[in-house]
């Protein structure tokens, strides 16, 4: 019976060497110590020894029983060590890899230009003021001096939303309302979204951006608007730009012009970018209309004035030889990554 424990004693340890996880040892204890593992079964037979026989195989079954219950829990402690090793490993994070750097979106073409802008104007001290893109007619037409027979004012241009309502079609009425609020003097630009009734194609477009200043203090002459816009060209295109007033009408100036800047392609020769010109137009502007200053409550006799509005998209354009306005609102990446 010895040898019978002897080499049950071999076939366990033989198993359990080969055993890989805590299921098959679950199994060999069952085999091997279980209830009707063999051995138990070996130990059944001690009946048939003699009375010096039984104790000492039976002090030898029970160290072996002992031994086995030793050698499973070692190799259950041994495999769960290998195995959270095994996780380790897997898990195992290397905080010294360089991280993956996520694409950064950037700013739109035209907000680049209008930041631009827009520092040029705070550091010669004016004022960023918005204001509402519904508006009344009054603000957007009546007080500017447009006439009612104006084409502007026509519905095929402008977007009415009742008789007196409507979406603006420039930035003025943010002017005429700091005018009615604040006493000069006033330095002021008014950024923003205007619409007008159009179709669209590559030169317009119902909704476009426009910058649009005014400024309104005692003594304002035409020479303090030569001076600011000619500041503001030389910022936008440098300090060898050629600049030109040409004579021009508005209802809410005057005198009135428009202003263009020596083609920067060519340099007057005429091309491509200014269809042969050599000049290309860049804003309208002029002394502000002694009628709108009233309109506004400001004394003309007093204060006087100058204004001027640019089309944002059209400089950008421009800027950047853009050749289609659509361009600007689709959002195709592969335009917007270019800038
Ligand atoms: C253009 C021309 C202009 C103004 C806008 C203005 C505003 C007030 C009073 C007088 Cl409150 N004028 N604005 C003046 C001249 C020209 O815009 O070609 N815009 C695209």
């Amino acid at each position: 019976m010895k040898e019978q424990l002897e080499s049950l004693r071999k076939r366990a340890e033989e198993e359990l060497k080969g055993t890989m996880d805590r299921q098959g040892l679950e199994g060999l204890r069952i085999k091997y110590l279980g209830k009707r593992g063999e051995l138990t079964a070996i130990l059944k037979q001690m009946r048939s020894l003699s009375e010096q026989e039984r104790p000492v195989v039976g002090q030898f079954a029970n160290e072996l029983r002992a031994l086995l219950e030793r050698e499973l829990a070692d190799r259950a402690a041994e495999l769960h060590e290998a195995e959270t090793a095994l996780r380790l490993k897997r898990e195992e994070i290397d905080v010294t890899m360089p991280g993956k750097r996520h694409a950064l979106g950037h700013r739109h073409p035209l907000s680049l230009e209008l930041n631009e802008i827009k520092e040029i104007f705070v550091g010669m001290g004016f004022d960023i003021v918005s204001g509402p893109e519904v508006e009344y007619d009054y603000y957007n037409f009546e007080a500017l001096n447009i006439p009612k027979d104006h084409p502007a004012r026509d519905t095929q241009d402008t977007f009415y939303i009742t008789d007196k309502i409507l979406l603006r079609t420039q930035t003025s009425p943010v002017q005429v309302r700091t005018m009615e609020k604040q006493k000069p003097p006033i330095r002021m630009i008014s950024p923003g979204r205007v619409y007008r009734s159009d179709a669209v194609d590559a030169t317009h477009s119902p909704l476009f951006h426009q910058i649009e200043g005014l400024v309104v203090d005692r003594g304002i002459t035409f020479a303090n608007l030569k001076g600011t816009l000619e500041t503001l060209i030389r910022h936008m295109y440098g300090e060898d730009s050629v600049v030109r007033f040409r004579p021009h009408h508005f209802p809410f100036t005057e005198p009135s012009a428009e202003v263009d800047v020596q083609c920067f392609s060519c340099h007057g020769e005429g091309c491509r970018l200014c269809k042969g010109e050599g000049w290309i137009e860049i804003l309208g502007c002029g002394m502000v209309h002694p009628k709108v200053l009233s309109n506004c409550g400001i004394d003309p006799e007093e204060y006087s004035g100058f204004a001027f509005g640019m089309g944002l998209e059209r400089l950008v354009m421009r800027k950047y030889s853009i050749d289609d306005l659509r361009l600007f609102y689709e959002n195709d990446v592969r335009f917007l990554n270019q800038f």
